[in-house]
């Protein structure tokens, strides 16, 4: 077997994994959704457990020589269990879309009626958009925003709901920067006879430390993916009551997977106990403090912010009254090293490629250790960035104070220090 690293046996790989190494560690990097994983969680998912065919669940595999994954798998769920508080764990969901797609297929048929947050309003292509399966598999209604508002209009859901019966109903969002009030939602499909699944993929961190509602022991069904907020590998979970455990298990695999990637599933477990420390839970408040100044220091520079502020880790940017596009912004703060994602803002005139929002997220920047100072830092910069998205002088100063202000907060420092990468 050639036993060499990676550096001599492909070269071309090798410097594209250098080079994201070195943009990740001298960029801001803000999209709301990514995180820096821990060394630990990186090392966990570079191991030959991705060589093995587990099939099956710890203790009924389909394969002999699954001992050590089994260690693994069951550390992952124990763990999950503990952080959530919930009954029934499955960790081997490939990623946020599947663990969805395993619930729908579980307990839901093709054509039936499922009820999610509408994209442009901040959901998810997974909560019945008719580009996804979710909305071509299953008829579709969706609910939105109110217009004044700006925060989930839970009188329309109950509408929504009423008029359409869905089986199920998706709480959950990709950009909505309000706390969800998964009680309310409860309600509303209990008094419809539907199932609740939340989706708590963006918020995961914040509820496995108390600072946002859980969904956990109130919805039916819970996914979520385990590399944002939660700063896990990059992967998905379902959470349930035990109840629903076996028909879950079965949808996912062998209903939509196959052999389920052990050395991601090894470092979900690293992660997961990463997340039980006491470190975290100040780290996610400190993601969530860091959100609120940005908030406040955009506001004061005159930003129209989606609902006025933040309760969360995400801030939406409504830049229809600055006469610039979402798309326009993105680009303009890529070339000053802030790397963030155009996003739709609710009632956009525009289309998802340009879109009239800009989505900004603090949980990458909290990771390296930036605080509220270095959060009105960056709304200097970013504001300085938006009102000149055409002077690449302007832009060029400003990527000058970007790789100042990483310099003075550095990550993945070891793997210039000896390791292969
Ligand atoms: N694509 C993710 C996000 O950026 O929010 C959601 O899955």
């Amino acid at each position: 077997m050639d036993e060499r690293r990676l550096r001599e046996i492909d070269p071309e790989v090798y410097a594209a994994i250098r080079s994201e190494i070195n943009r990740e560690k001298n960029n801001l990097l803000m999209i709301a959704s990514e995180n820096y994983a821990s060394l630990a969680v990186i090392e966990a998912q570079a191991n030959v457990m991705t060589n093995k065919y587990a099939e099956g669940y710890p203790g009924a595999r389909y394969y002999g020589g699954c001992e050590f994954v089994d260690v693994v798998e069951r550390l992952a769920i124990e763990r999950a269990k503990k952080l959530f508080g919930a009954e029934h764990v499955n960790v081997q969901p490939h990623s946020g879309s599947q663990a969805n797609m395993a619930v729908y297929l579980s307990f839901f048929k093709p054509g039936d009626v499922i009820m999610g947050m509408d994209l442009s309003h901040g959901g998810h292509l997974t909560h019945g958009s008719p580009a996804s399966f979710s909305g071509t598999m299953f008829k579709s209604v969706s609910y939105g925003l109110n217009p004044k508002s700006q925060r989930i209009d839970y009188d329309q859901i109950r509408d929504v709901a009423k008029k359409h019966s869905p089986r199920v109903i998706v709480a959950g969002a990709s950009a909505y920067p309000r706390i969800i009030d998964f009680k309310l939602f409860k309600e509303i499909a209990e008094e419809n006879n539907a199932y609740l699944m939340a989706d708590m993929a963006h918020i995961a961190g914040l509820v496995a430390t108390g600072l946002h509602p859980s969904p956990v022991g109130v919805a039916d069904f819970v996914t979520t993916t385990t590399h944002k907020t939660l700063r896990g590998p990059r992967g998905g979970l379902i959470l349930a009551q035990q109840k629903y455990a076996e028909k879950l298990d079965k949808a996912l695999f062998p209903g939509i997977q196959g052999g389920p990637l052990m050395h991601i599933i090894a470092a979900k477990a690293v992660s997961f106990q990463e997340a039980l420390r006491a470190e975290f839970s100040i780290y996610q408040r400190q993601v969530v403090d860091n959100a609120r100044v940005l908030a406040e220091e955009l506001l004061n520079y005159g930003f129209d912010l989606v609902t006025g502020g933040t309760d969360n880790h995400l801030i939406l940017v409504d830049l229809t009254k600055r006469g610039i596009t979402g798309l326009d912004a993105e680009r303009a703060l890529g070339l000053a090293g802030i790397v963030a994602n155009k996003n739709a803002v609710p009632f956009d005139k525009r289309g998802p490629k340009t879109t009239s929002g800009l989505r900004l997220g603090t949980p990458a920047l909290t990771t390296r250790g930036m605080k509220e100072n270095e959060m009105s830092i960056v709304a200097g910069l970013i504001r300085e960035a938006l009102e000149h998205p055409e002077s690449e002088t302007v832009l060029q100063d400003i990527s000058r104070s970007v790789a100042e202000l990483c310099s003075l907060f550095p990550v993945y420092e070891n793997l210039d220090r000896g390791h292969d990468l």
